[in-house]
């Protein structure tokens, strides 16, 4: 009976991952000092391994495993396993919901619609021009924030931003109740949902029904000038609409922290966009020490053949 820990698509990512594998495995043998945990690529025995903690691990390495029991994977988002041939059929999948995550999330969002709407960007190059470049005061009041995606994270970062007295919206598959947020759901609402959106952040997960969601069509709904920010998945984005969208000045900005490579290619335009920020992949990075107990939680209840926690629906694909 042991788990493996699973990180890093190929050896470099592997690598990058390093931490994440082994301080979660201190973490888990500080709370039970008798599990046997491996991390791929050592794994001593394949037939012992029936719990695998994944992050974007190597396609196909799940199915070396034959008593394989559960699958939980070390972040929010799951796309990265439906993209794996191999992946065995009828093993329940679990996925991180961590509030430590979704404060992450919030912080890094809040920082972005901050710069957008306090003009940063512009007083630091006045600042490398020692240019005086004083403009119109900024409105808070006049700026509505639109959530794509009111999950887990997604709600909790409406909540904080109507704390902050940000005007804020929100649009899901089914209909949400937020205090102060307007909650739109459903394709019926879509439209009106982005024609009152300044600022559009996604939080939405990547599936088939959500690729390439942010393309010319939505653009053309926001309202003159808007803002993007994606901390979902890069696929969500059409790159090209959105470059041609900020250099016909339909938006303004865009804070980028996921995209469709991961690393971003040197080359890239992004790096290198005056309206673009970019980040590399770190809105809420996963907490090895805030994690801990559920893993254990769901790997005991595997065990007893219990109803796992945060168990994603296949079918759905989130
Ligand atoms: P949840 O599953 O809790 O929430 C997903 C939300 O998206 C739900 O409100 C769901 O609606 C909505 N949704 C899904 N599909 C559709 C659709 N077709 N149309 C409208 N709404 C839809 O996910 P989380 O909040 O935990 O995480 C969201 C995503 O954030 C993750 O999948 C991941 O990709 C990304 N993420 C990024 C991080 C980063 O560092 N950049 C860190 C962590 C996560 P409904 O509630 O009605 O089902
Ligand atoms: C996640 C992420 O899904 O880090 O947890 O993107």
């Amino acid at each position: 009976m042991a788990i493996a820990i699973l990180c890093g698509k190929d050896k470099l990512d592997h690598e990058a991952h390093a931490w994440l594998a082994t301080s979660l495995k201190s973490e888990l043998l500080t709370l039970d000092s008798n599990l046997d945990i491996q991390i791929w690529p050592e794994i001593t025995d394949q037939n012992q391994i029936e719990c695998a903690l994944v992050w974007r691990y190597r396609l196909g390495e799940l199915n070396k495993f034959p008593h394989l029991k559960g699958i939980f994977s070390l972040g929010a988002g799951v796309d990265y396993l439906f993209t794996d041939p191999q992946l065995p059929k009828n093993i329940p999948i679990t996925r991180i919901v961590d509030p430590t995550m979704a404060r992450d999330i919030t912080q890094y969002v809040v920082t972005a619609i901050l710069n957008y709407i306090c003009r940063n960007d512009h007083w630091r190059i006045c600042q490398q021009q020692k240019k005086w470049g004083k403009q119109p005061p900024f409105n808070f009041a006049d700026k509505t924030v639109g959530i794509m995606g009111l999950g887990f994270l997604g709600s909790r970062l409406a909540d904080a931003l109507t704390h902050l007295q940000i005007n804020t919206i929100g649009w899901s598959k089914t209909p949400k109740q937020i205090e102060n947020v307007k909650c739109y759901a459903s394709e019926n609402e879509f439209k009106t949902f982005l024609n009152n959106t300044d600022i559009l952040v996604c939080l939405l997960p990547h599936t088939q029904e959500t690729e390439n969601i942010i393309n010319n069509e939505l653009i053309a709904e926001l309202r003159d000038q808007a803002y993007i920010i994606n901390v979902a998945r890069g696929a969500l984005l059409v790159e090209e609409d959105l470059i041609a969208a900020l250099n016909r000045g339909k938006l303004s900005g865009a804070s980028l922290d996921v995209f469709r490579l991961e690393p971003l290619d040197t080359k890239h335009i992004f790096w290198s966009h005056a309206k673009i920020r970019v980040t590399p992949h770190i809105a809420a990075v996963t907490n090895p020490v805030t994690i801990a107990h559920q893993v254990l939680e769901n790997y005991r209840r595997l065990l007893q053949g219990k109803p796992l926690l945060n168990q994603v629906d296949v079918q759905r694909g989130y």
